[in-house]
């Protein structure tokens, strides 16, 4: 009976000891954050927490929106970079790109998780489509505060790690997979190469159309859209790590980058960043 009992409170010395350090030792999964967009505003929470972040973008819609994250550095605000990217077009030396949910078709949602450090961000929709005129300066800018992280967080994406299967790298005017896309659902690890910002935004192309066509499309959204966009990340500067989720299902697809250049201006499309990959 003693020795039971010595067992049974081994047991739970060993249980309480066990169950303390548990909570260090256990991977946390991703916070999760919705962030609903429609013509032309963002509903979204004004404050999270730092660190690895599942972005929800659900779009409302009718249009077509992206949820860009732009880290605002020497303490600059919203309304600064709408105003200098107004005036300037280029993104500001105290502005960063750090990704986000790119476009779902309106009524679907699209999903990426970044890792965030705490600061001042906007959160911006850049498309100017259809019109030309911007989004961001139609109301589709709003403030984000990433405060300081809790005291377990979830795994860090890290930059030198290898390239997974499902790695895209998006550089100087081109897409690079490392491996075909194939049908089903898959997770890509998105990275930014040295040079220009970059997004992918992937098109459905229904069948017999081509990426020009959807390109064609976008610019007047008259008619039926020839592709159905489901995700990709929002534009991202070098060195930036996003993680993406999509489900393919045989057929061709677009990838397009629709950042504006540095030097010209003009979407990295039309210097090259579109391909059209086909899944089997
Ligand atoms: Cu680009």
């Amino acid at each position: 009976m003693r020795q039971l009992s010595y067992a049974l409170v081994l047991g739970l010395i060993l249980a309480g000891c066990q169950s303390k350090q548990m909570p260090a030792a256990a991977p946390q999964p991703p916070a999760s954050v919705t962030i609903r967009a429609r013509d032309f505003a963002f509903d979204a929470p004004a404050k999270i927490p730092a660190g690895v972040t599942t972005f929800h973008l659900v779009n409302d819609g009718p249009g077509l929106h992206h949820a860009l994250l732009v880290r605002l550095d020497s303490g600059k605000t919203v309304a600064d970079l709408v105003a200098s990217l107004h005036t300037q077009g280029a993104m500001p030396a105290w502005a960063k790109y750090v990704g986000g949910p790119n476009v779902p078709d309106p009524g679907k949602e699209s999903v990426a998780t970044l890792d965030l450090e705490p600061g001042n961000y906007a959160i911006l929709c850049i498309l100017d489509m259809p019109g030309g005129v911007p989004h961001y300066m139609r109301g589709m800018a709003r403030a984000l505060t990433v405060t300081a992280p809790p005291a377990t967080t979830a795994a860090t994406p890290k930059a030198d790690a290898p390239i997974p299967d499902n790695g895209i790298v998006l550089s100087d005017m081109v897409f690079v997979l490392h491996k075909p896309i194939t049908a089903g659902t898959h997770t890509f690890q998105v990275t930014t190469a040295p040079g220009q910002p970059h997004e992918v935004l992937v098109v459905q192309l229904d069948p017999g159309k081509t990426g020009q066509d959807y390109v064609n499309w976008t610019l007047s959204m008259k008619g039926p859209a020839p592709g159905h966009a489901i995700g990709g990340t929002a534009a991202a500067a070098t060195g930036v790590v996003q993680v993406f989720t999509a489900t393919f299902v045989p057929g061709d697809y677009l990838l397009i980058c629709l950042v504006p250049d540095v030097k010209t201006g003009k979407p990295h499309y039309v210097e090259g960043m579109m391909q059209t990959v086909k899944v089997n």
